[in-house]
């Protein structure tokens, strides 16, 4: 008798243990955005590889029988929309029946009248939210999905109700997976403020989700977790621009009661990259470009042509050498995707020596040493850094001429 009725509970664990959903978790996709920061040649092959990416993110739905896409907003970048981009989308929705597709519209994309996401036929697969928080049931999966619409770029009142629980939903079993897609911003504290949606980590561990998919923060996190609700951004796929540096994509695996198994997949077409590259003692253009290249090359042997990089010069280099910045981006776009150069080199000169030479040169060091010595001694860092620059570009202009805008 006892032992069948340990095999009954086990039994019924192993089930529950079993419920499991398979999702993908996107965000921040940014469709139609203009890439204008780029020269007019790469913001098209952007263009085309932004929508590419798109793609790949509903293949990857259909190569992993994806149950659930959840899109945490921005998923356009702006509610104008071309007609044909709009039939990308409808058509692109419609080839993945199988999966269910909710969509929580961001600051970029909000929920407004005759927005797309209202005009549109959408395939019966995809759900928009249009406004206060929500749940869907998915019976066939014994799943609800919460979401909410931001209504305007600017939503500085919380999407999320104070003291929200997933209680019992109409229609939905009580053991039931809720997963929960919002765009929004963590903040931190009784008192954080956000005008994109401020969402409380403390409003998180009281919902009793299982997960919730963020989107408005275009960099990844892990997936965390507050009580027992797992939580993540998962980034913006696809980089617009330096500011959005490395290898990005989307969370695909599975969600149960309890517990969340999601990879990180890569789905981006190029990678950008900041960084700084030391050139310390060279003395030519030549030698510049010579270094700057191979430094980038060792450091990125199997994608340097495809990548996008934006350097900035260090070390010290001779006063009578000022790197031209125009020149060295200009050859290194013709080896990679494309590149941006800032100089913020010094001056390799030896102040001390400099500062006793009986010279209007000499005087300039002087003065200017004893304003970084007392800037240091303060510890006043931007200071110090203006001052290196004013040496540097002084000393320069005993030797030769600087040109405009060369501080820039
Ligand atoms: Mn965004």
């Amino acid at each position: 008798m006892k032992r069948k009725k340990q095999e009954a509970g086990s039994a019924s664990r192993r089930i529950m243990a079993t419920h499991k959903i398979r999702i993908i978790h996107a965000a921040d996709l940014h469709l139609g955005s203009p890439f204008s920061a780029l020269p007019a040649a790469r913001a098209s092959v952007r263009r085309d590889e932004q929508e590419r990416t798109f793609y790949d993110m509903v293949r990857l739905c259909r190569e992993r029988k994806t149950q659930i896409l959840l899109i945490a907003g921005d998923l356009l970048d702006a509610v104008r929309v071309s007609p044909e981009q709009k039939r990308n989308l409808v058509r692109a929705f419609g080839e993945i029946p199988e999966t269910r597709i909710f969509i929580s519209p961001g600051n970029h994309d909000p929920y407004f009248r005759m927005c797309p996401y209202e005009t549109e036929e959408w395939p019966p697969n995809v759900h928009i939210f249009k406004g206060a928080l929500e749940p869907i049931v998915c019976k066939e999966i014994n799943t609800v999905v919460w979401g909410a619409a931001f209504r305007a770029t600017r939503q500085t009142s919380t999407l999320c109700p104070n003291g929200f629980h997933i209680s019992s939903v109409e229609g939905a079993e009580p053991d039931s997976i809720h997963l929960i897609v919002l765009h929004g911003d963590l903040v931190a504290g009784k008192k954080g403020e956000s005008a994109y949606n401020p969402i409380q980590t403390s409003w998180i561990e009281g919902s009793g989700a299982d997960y919730i998919a963020l989107g408005h923060v275009h960099d990844q996190t892990s997936v965390l977790r507050a009580g027992r609700t797992f939580y993540a951004y998962s980034g913006c796929p696809e980089a617009r621009g330096y500011d959005e540096a490395g290898p990005r994509g989307v969370f695909a695996g599975t969600i149960a009661k309890g517990r969340a198994d999601l990879d990180y997949i890569y789905i981006n077409k190029r990678n950008f990259y900041t960084l700084n590259v030391p050139v310390d003692d060279c003395g030519t253009q030549t030698e510049l470009a010579t270094a700057v290249q191979r430094y980038l090359r060792e450091k990125y042997p199997d994608e340097f042509e495809g990548s996008a990089f934006r350097v900035t010069l260090t070390g010290a280099l001779p006063p009578d050498f000022t790197p031209d910045t125009v020149a060295l981006r200009t050859s290194l776009r013709e080896l990679c995707f494309d590149a941006r150069v800032y100089d913020k080199t010094t001056a390799s000169v030896d102040p001390e020596m400099l500062r006793k030479e009986t010279s209007i040169r000499g005087v300039f060091t002087d003065i200017l040493w004893k304003r970084r010595e007392a800037a240091e001694a303060a510890g006043d860092a931007a200071s110090v850094e203006r001052l290196d620059l004013a040496l540097k570009l002084g000393l320069a202009s005993f030797e030769r001429e600087v040109r405009y805008r060369e501080d820039s």
